[in-house]
């Protein structure tokens, strides 16, 4: 069992226990659902457990998972953690609220009558409504996907729920057919939990977060409300929406589950993953940051009450709204596509490492890249660059270059995207961050992050405590109001212990070598055309790739 450093006092200082469920997509291994159960004074991990799910992939470029698998795997996990419990003679009536974390943008559509879901979650980065998304922007003024950034605070593209419910509906008959007859409900993967854990088609309950409603490209983050302009132009139904929260509330009551016997969960949260670790970093005050390494990564900078629009490519995000009558919260958050994955790359495609633990020894044993530089560009450029032409390059390869410099500067690839994003944050907001909040899984790599407090000359600061996002969560669900078994104060919090990593080489080295790594970038532009390669007699060369991604 893990212990963590006290970092939270609960307001009535019991120890309940607080579990959430929570979705974690780490660059080692598959999605998976874990279950875990904190003790409220302590915050001390009391029990988990873990289960991998699947994710299916139909065509190039799609991705999806299975509603009643993801339900499953979630049950299996209550059941699994609370016989564990048992076995520590813990009381699991002491249960009080659980949270949940997931991915947002993953988009479900099921039969309120039957309680069956339609079709399959389209997952995230699922790029199957790239031509949807190319008629919808050919169908704005001057072809601009920034067409609806003044309400969504995001881009068309086809990341976002939207359009993959437009697909939805669109492509699937049972999806059109239950639309019509106004069986269908719409929501993320939260909504679906949300709604099967309090009664399902006997009565449960249909409702999102604010966080999560922001990513679907229907939701006013001013107003806070779906918005009814947003869903006709994408033509969706506002009854099928869930109704939308704050991060921080009673949900509904939790339906006893044959799988767990003695076993009462009374209350529902949730926050967005992102969002839970920025609530888990205690990133409270604007201006603060956290960037989460996973298979790729999300940096957000929380800027207050107040939403700022990028001019440099980031997307504006409903942070958090902790309570009902709480202010909602805002972020600038920016993406990288390919981080873990990178290390994924090199050792499933190329077999040059064996795991991830390999990678850093080989870069930690030469210590440079020796002027290698590596731009992952595997499906084009994201922020702040929008190239989806660009592909990925290894450049500046000599005589003297071996896997141990490709290896390093695959690490340094993460470092140099994540100053990017940084960099276009600091001009967003107009005041550069003076350090980094760091999480995820690849955060275990010394190396990395050494090299990324080098490259962006602030210190990176790393929880000692690994599972920040779950306990943002948890934290979430244990303040509500109703629940209050723990105070998100900030004067009730104390502080996280943490390790620092201060930048080790001189400002000038740094720039030398960011001014490179931009230089590499440049080469990396402009390789895949959308344009079809045509032989002498007019005949398909190849066929159009559209590996197009929209921000
Ligand atoms: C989905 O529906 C759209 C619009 O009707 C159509 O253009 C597209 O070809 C369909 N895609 C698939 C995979 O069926
Ligand atoms: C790569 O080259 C460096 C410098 O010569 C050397 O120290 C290192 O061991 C080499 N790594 C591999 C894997 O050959
Ligand atoms: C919304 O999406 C995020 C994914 O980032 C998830 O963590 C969260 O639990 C979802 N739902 C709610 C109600 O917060």
């Amino acid at each position: 069992m893990t212990r963590f450093n006290k970092i939270v006092q609960a307001e009535s200082g019991f120890g309940f226990i607080v579990p959430f469920i929570e979705y974690v997509d780490d660059h080692k291994l598959g999605p998976e659902w874990l279950f875990l159960v904190f003790n409220s004074k302590t915050a001390e991990l009391l029990s988990h457990h873990q289960v991998e799910i699947k994710q299916s992939f139909p065509k190039e470029g799609w991705v999806e998972e299975d509603p009643k698998e993801i339900l499953q795997s979630v049950y299996e996990c209550m059941e699994r953690t609370c016989e564990k419990l048992m076995q520590h003679n813990i009381d699991i009536s002491n249960i009080k609220a659980i949270g949940v974390t997931n991915q947002r943008e993953t988009t479900l559509v099921w039969d309120k009558e039957t309680g069956e879901p339609l079709y399959n979650a389209i997952v995230w980065l699922d790029l199957r409504t790239q031509s949807t998304v190319e008629r919808l922007i050919n169908k704005t003024p001057g072809r601009n996907k920034n067409h609806l950034r003044h309400k969504t605070g995001l881009p068309i593209s086809t990341y976002f729920s939207a359009v993959k419910l437009r697909w939805l509906m669109d492509n699937v008959s049972e999806v059109h057919e239950a639309v019509m007859s106004h069986r269908a409900m719409f929501g993320t993967v939260d909504s679906w939990l949300i709604w099967c854990l309090t009664g399902g088609k006997s009565g449960g309950v249909h409702c999102t977060d604010v966080t999560n409603a922001s990513r679907t490209m229907l939701f006013n983050i001013h107003t806070m409300n779906w918005d009814p302009e947003l869903c006709k132009y994408f033509g969706i139904p506002m009854e099928i929406l869930p109704r939308v929260r704050s991060s921080s509330e009673i949900y509904g009551l939790m339906v006893k589950l044959d799988v767990i016997s003695n076993c009462y969960f009374e209350w529902n949260q949730c926050l967005g993953d992102q969002s839970a670790a920025l609530v888990g970093q205690m990133c409270f005050k604007d201006g603060q940051a956290k960037n989460t390494y996973g298979t790729g990564c999300f940096l957000l900078r929380n800027t207050g009450s107040k939403p700022v629009m990028s001019d440099h490519g980031l997307l504006t995000t409903v942070a958090y709204k902790l309570g009902r009558d709480k202010p909602a919260c805002y972020a600038l958050e920016g993406s990288v596509a390919i981080a873990g994955a990178v290390v994924r790359w090199l050792q499933d495609n190329l077999g040059i490492i064996g795991s991830s633990e390999e990678l850093e020894k080989l870069a930690a044993s030469v210590g440079t890249s020796y002027g290698c530089y590596f731009v992952p560009a595997f499906s084009g450029l994201y922020a702040p660059y929008w190239e989806p032409s660009a592909r990925g390059i290894i450049c500046g390869l000599t005589q003297f270059t071996n896997k141990s410099h490709v290896a390093f500067a695959a690490l340094e690839a993460v470092c140099f995207q994540t100053r990017e994003i940084l960099d276009a944050m600091n001009q967003d907001s107009g005041i550069p961050l003076n350090q980094l909040q760091v999480d995820g899984g690849m955060t275990s790599n010394r190396l990395l992050m050494q090299l990324q407090a080098d490259i962006l000359c602030i210190p990176v600061v790393k929880p000692s405590m690994p599972e920040t996002t779950a306990l943002g969560a948890a934290m979430a669900a244990g303040a509500a109001e109703g629940v209050s078994v723990w105070s998100l104060n900030p004067e009730d919090l104390s502080e996280v212990t943490s390790e620092k990593f201060e930048p080790q080489i001189n400002p000038e080295e740094s720039e030398f070598r960011y001014a490179r790594w931009k230089k590499a970038v440049e080469k990396s532009k402009n390789w895949e055309t959308t344009q079809p390669l045509v032989n002498g007699n007019g005949e398909l060369l190849n066929k159009p790739q559209h590996v197009v991604i929209y921000f």
